[in-house]
């Protein structure tokens, strides 16, 4: 939907190698196979062709990154420790900058920038907006600079990076809609807490564009 005179763009969240099953990931979320990027790709580029303007995240964490769980010794994946009072959840290594399926799944000429993520080896970033030391991205400047107001919102993974950045946007004051057709979670349910959690807030959820 889109109000007069309001402009509405598009955030893929981290469609990228590591969380889907078709390139193998390390962090693969069940149902990224081929078929559902397909999806994506082709929703993502008529969106495009339709006008909106797309922005992507791409989760790009260096080799010392502090959700990975190899960087703490003992742990294993998918464990939960506490940083400084936060939650960490100790992930596989993923996404690591420069590697092959760090890449961006999605034509990146479609995008009007990729905001990069969990640069800090310090901080986890689920959110587009802001890392867990609260150190925002661009997103937000770019998003206004663009005099976007309202945000579709897809990608990997809906219980994790869809959801944070989706929360993040409604927080900012965009009017935000969540496609959850174009969106995978890790788990199915955490993923139905975290679609009503977004509901809660506010977030439209869609079943499909
Ligand atoms: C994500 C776990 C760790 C995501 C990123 O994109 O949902 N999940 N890093
Ligand atoms: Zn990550």
């Amino acid at each position: 939907m889109v109000i007069a005179g309001e402009k509405t763009g598009v955030i893929v969240v981290d469609v990228q190698g590591d969380f889907t099953t078709w390139k193998e990931g390390s962090l693969a979320v069940e149902g990224t196979d081929s078929a559902f990027v397909r999806k994506v790709r082709q929703v993502t580029e008529t969106l495009g062709k339709e006008g909106y303007l797309v922005f992507g995240t791409q989760d790009w964490h260096p080799v010392n990154h502090v959700s990975f769980f190899t960087n703490h010794p003992g742990k294993k994946a998918f464990e939960v420790i506490k940083i400084d009072g936060r939650t960490q959840v100790l992930w596989p290594p993923h996404c690591i900058q420069g590697t092959e399926n760090a890449r961006v799944l999605v034509d990146n000429n479609i995008f009007m920038a990729i905001v990069q993520k969990g640069r800090d080896p310090r901080y986890d970033s689920y959110s587009g907006f802001q890392d867990d030391g609260g150190a925002k991205t661009e997103m937000d400047s770019i998003l206004k600079r663009n005099a976007i107001k309202n945000l579709f919102v897809y990608g990997i993974a809906t219980d994790v990076c869809v959801k944070a950045t989706a929360i993040d946007a409604a927080n900012a004051g965009y009017k935000v809609t969540v496609v959850e057709g174009l969106s995978k979670g890790v788990a199915p349910d955490t993923t139905e807490t975290a679609l009503k959690e977004m509901k809660d807030r506010g977030i439209t959820i869609l079943k499909e564009l």
